[in-house]
C-alpha cells in the first residue's frame, strides 16, 4: 500500500457497478479517476514517485490491453521512458510473441512485438486491476519470453480473494497495488 490517505482517497473515487458484465459481479470502475483532473493526477504521481526512485525506474514501462494503456503511457511519459503496449490477438501489426491463458469461461490470447523491448529490459508491467491474475501473469511471460526482465507489476486495484495477487506473487513478482478491494 502506497499511503493511507492517498489510498482512501483514489478508492472514494472508484465506482462500483453492480451485475456489470454478469449477474452477481461488482464491477470496479476505475473511469471516475480519470474524469476529474485532480483525481487524475493524484492517482499518476503515486505511481511515478514509487518508480521515479533510481533503485525502482524501468527501462520501459509495459501496458495491458485496454485500460493499462490510460495510466501505463502516462507514467512512462512522466518517467522519461518509453512504453509498449501488450494487446488483445490480432491489434499489433508486425511480428508478435503471444500467449494464451484461461478465462473463467474459455480462453484469451495476448501478443507483444517482438522489438517490443530488448533483453535485460526491466520492464514495470501495468493494468488497471488484478483479479484471478491472468492478464498480467501472461504479460510476464511474454515479456520473458523476449528476455526482458518484469522488475514489478502495478495496478491501481487488487481484487485479493480472486487470489491473483497471490499467484503473482508467489510466481516471484513484486507487486504494487493502490486499492484493496477485500469484498468481491
Ligand atoms: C479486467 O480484467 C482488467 O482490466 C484486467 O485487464 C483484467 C484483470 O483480470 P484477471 O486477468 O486478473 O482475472 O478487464
Amino acid at each position: 500500500m502506497y499511503n493511507t490517505s492517498v489510498n482512501q482517497y483514489l478508492r472514494e473515487h472508484i465506482r462500483t457497478v453492480m451485475d456489470w458484465p454478469a449477474p452477481g459481479v461488482q464491477f470496479r470502475d476505475i473511469t471516475p479517476l480519470l474524469q476529474d483532473a485532480k483525481v487524475f493526477r493524484v492517482l499518476i504521481d503515486a505511481f511515478v514517485h514509487r518508480y521515479m526512485d533510481p533503485a525502482l525506474r524501468p527501462d520501459v514501462v509495459a501496458g495491458l490491453d485496454a485500460r493499462g494503456f490510460i495510466i501505463g503511457s502516462v507514467i512512462a511519459y512522466e518517467l522519461g521512458v518509453g512504453f509498449v503496449p501488450i494487446r488483445k490477438k490480432g491489434k499489433l501489426p508486425f511480428t508478435t510473441v503471444e500467449e494464451t491463458y484461461e478465462l473463467e469461461y474459455g480462453s484469451a490470447t495476448v501478443e507483444l512485438h517482438v522489438d517490443a523491448v530488448k533483453v535485460g529490459h526491466r520492464v514495470l508491467l501495468i493494468d488497471d486491476l488484478i483479479a484471478t491474475g491472468g492478464t498480467m501473469m501472461a504479460g510476464k511471460k511474454l515479456l520473458e519470453k523476449l528476455g526482458a526482465e518484469v522488475m514489478e507489476g502495478a495496478a491501481i486495484v487488487d481484487l485479493p480473494e480472486l487470489g491473483g495477487s497471490a499467484k503473482l506473487r508467489a510466481s516471484g513478482l513484486p507487486l504494487f497495488t493502490l486499492v484493496n478491494f477485500e469484498g468481491v
